[in-house]
Parts: C-alpha cells; sequence; structure tokens
C-alpha cells in the first residue's frame, strides 16, 4: 500500500509551502494526516485538490503513520519527534534539535542522499534555509573542484523567522510608507517601539546582522548552524568557514555571497559549465544584459539560482558567487519533501 505521510506544524509558514509542494509533486502517498498545535486542530486544510481536518499533535496521532515530516519549533521536535519514531515512523525533522547527532543524518538529496539510508534513531534532519540556500550550487563545485574554505554572507528574508516575521515586515513597511523616516539617527528605533517582532532591530528600511541567538564569542546560532552544517553535508569535518548572517527587508528568498577556495586552479568557463548542468541548479548570469538572480526572481520557485561568477581576482583558486533560493521551498518544505520521497522510495 502506499505509504501513509504525516505533516506535523501544518498551519505554519513551512508547513503552508508543504502542503502546496506535496500538491504538484508526483502523488506517491496513501493519506496525507495534517498535525498541529490544539490550538489549530479543526482547521481544513487543502492538499492534492482535498479539505483535510488538521488533528492535534497527540502520540496517538502517529498510529500507522510511515513517514512524519515536522516543521515545528525546536523544543517542540526535540520533545515530539522520538514519540513519532517510537510509534514507528521515519521523522524528517526541519528543526536544528537533532542535526549535530552524529545518529541523525542531514540530507541534501542532490548532495549526500546515500547518508538518508543510515538512521538508526529512524530520524533524518533537514537543514537550515540558510545552508539549504547555497549548499546545492557548492556541492556540484565541490565534486568537481574540492572545496578547501568558504566565506560567506547571507542576506535573510523575514519568512525565515515564520509567520511572524512577514507579519512584523508589513506592519513596519505600513507604518514607513509615505514618511521620511530613515534619514536621522535612531528615527526608524523610535517610530517601531516595542513593534519589533522577532527581530532585534526593525528591518523594514534596514538591514540588520544577526539572526537566531547568541553564542559564544560574539557568533550567531545561525552563523554556527551554516558552518556546522556545511561541513557534515559536505562531508569536510575541517573546513574553514566563516559566515555572517544579515537579515534584510524581503519576504521570502535568501540570498548569499560566497567565496569559494578550492584545491587547485579553477576556471569560471568550468565553474558556469557545472553549475548550468547541475541538477537543481539554475545559472542566470549576463551582467550585459542586467541578468543575475534576486529575491525577487527566485521567490517561488525550486532551484537554488546563481549568479555573477567570477574568479577571485588575487587568487586563481577561488570563485565569487551570488547565490539565491527560496528559503520557505528548496530552504525548508520542498527539501523536507524530497527527503521523504528518498525514504518513501526505502521503504518499498
Ligand atoms: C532564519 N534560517 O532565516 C532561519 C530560520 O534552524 O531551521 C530557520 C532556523 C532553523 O531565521
Amino acid at each position: 500500500p502506499a505509504p501513509t505521510l504525516a505533516v506535523v506544524g501544518a498551519t505554519g509558514a513551512v508547513g503552508t509551502v508543504l502542503l502546496q509542494i506535496l500538491s504538484h509533486r508526483a502523488d506517491i502517498w496513501g493519506e496525507i494526516r495534517l498535525i498541529a498545535s490544539p490550538r489549530s486542530a479543526g482547521r481544513k486544510l487543502t492538499v492534492r485538490g482535498e479539505e483535510v481536518e488538521v488533528l492535534a499533535l497527540s502520540e496517538d496521532v502517529f498510529d500507522g503513520v510511515d513517514i512524519a515530516l515536522f516543521d515545528v519549533p525546536d523544543e517542540v521536535a526535540a520533545q515530539w519527534v522520538p514519540v513519532a519514531a517510537a510509534r514507528g515512523a521515519v521523522v524528517v525533522d526541519n528543526s536544528a534539535a537533532f542535526r549535530a547527532d552524529p545518529d541523525v543524518p542531514l540530507v541534501v538529496p542532490e548532495v549526500n542522499a546515500h547518508t538518508v539510508r543510515n538512521r538508526p534513531r529512524g530520524i533524518v534532519a533537514n537543514p537550515n534555509c540558510t545552508t539549504l540556500s547555497m549548499i546545492v550550487a557548492l556541492g556540484a563545485l565541490h565534486a568537481e573542484f574540492g572545496l578547501r574554505e568558504l566565506v560567506v554572507s547571507s542576506y535573510q528574508a523575514v519568512s525565515g523567522a515564520g509567520r511572524a516575521g512577514v507579519e512584523t515586515l508589513r506592519e513596519q513597511l505600513a507604518l514607513v510608507a509615505g514618511t521620511e523616516l530613515g534619514t536621522t539617527p535612531g528615527d526608524l528605533r523610535r517610530a517601531v517601539g516595542d513593534r519589533t517582532g522577532p527581530f532585534p532591530e526593525p528591518v523594514a528600511l534596514n538591514v540588520v546582522p544577526w539572526a537566531g541567538s547568541l553564542r559564544e564569542d560574539g557568533w550567531s546560532s545561525e552563523e554556527m548552524k551554516v558552518r556546522d552544517e556545511s561541513r557534515r553535508i559536505l562531508g569536510l569535518p575541517d573546513l574553514p568557514v566563516a559566515v555572517t548572517c544579515v537579515r534584510v527587508p524581503v519576504v521570502t528568498t535568501h540570498s548569499l555571497t560566497v567565496h569559494a577556495r578550492f584545491q587547485g586552479e579553477v576556471t569560471v568557463d568550468r565553474a558556469r559549465e557545472i553549475l548550468a548542468t547541475a541538477p537543481g541548479v539554475v545559472l542566470f548570469d549576463n551582467p550585459a544584459a542586467g541578468e543575475f538572480p534576486t529575491p525577487a526572481d527566485a521567490v517561488g520557485t525550486d532551484p537554488t539560482w546563481v549568479g555573477r561568477v567570477r574568479r577571485a581576482l588575487d587568487d586563481p583558486t577561488a570563485l565569487e558567487l551570488f547565490v539565491c533560493g527560496d528559503n520557505l521551498r528548496k530552504g525548508a518544505a520542498l527539501n523536507t519533501a524530497q527527503i521523504a520521497e528518498l525514504v518513501a522510495a526505502d521503504l518499498r
């Protein structure tokens, strides 16, 4: 029989996109069970063109589930993912709770699909959206050139912080529209007051060099995730990685600038060939014609978009890239759906 899929966190920002993705990809599923907090139970959501009632998260709700996709806060995942796994479901978890566990593979199908089979806890982790927004392109370049170092800066959309992030940006945009705010020190902060939502500073008309929580020596949790997860996915545990994560007033689609240094000399022509043919990557790179990826064009699409491909001026072994990826699709929902399809193929 076709496997039963559960979507936990079905009403969230990622859950909503996941239901659209499940409605458009090849339909390999039997029942699709939608699960959320008791607050959302009873709501009806559409998946595969049918209305499905949302069930409240409980132990029994996982009975008969073959694969469960979790998109819930870290602490909810830490509590409930093991419950679902104990009931026999293979869990694909999009929280940070299990990403560093050596018994939980961290999977990006285009890069390390083979690792999905080694899951002694019955849990597979989905990477952070910032890592995912660049890693397919980097995996393709690494396979050919051998990566030696990464220096990246992110330009992260507010939907990375969920519905609250999007609502906060929209409210702030309404507040600043038609005003002269953003022209004197502190005027934006005073106007926004405590309505900064999940962000430490106003995000409308601004750029905020912070995502996540404070870790040691001034690093943010988001920066540590990009470093740790990139190393794990690429199988390069000692890769030097320098990251600065920045929030920008974009609704959806994370962008990154990447300086990638490789084992030996690289050519832009070969890099372009690799990127143009790598599954899951679109090369969009013709500055003379004004062509390079932007969130406004990449949003709502599946691939990783790469442009501005240049060889470093002072290092023939390094490339500079600009990368865009929809943080809710490949950055979250799409990758979990792809992992679920890999697992389902195994279960048969
Ligand atoms: C952001 N990437 O843009 C974060 C959100 O570890 O999955 C995702 C946090 C995570 O704010």
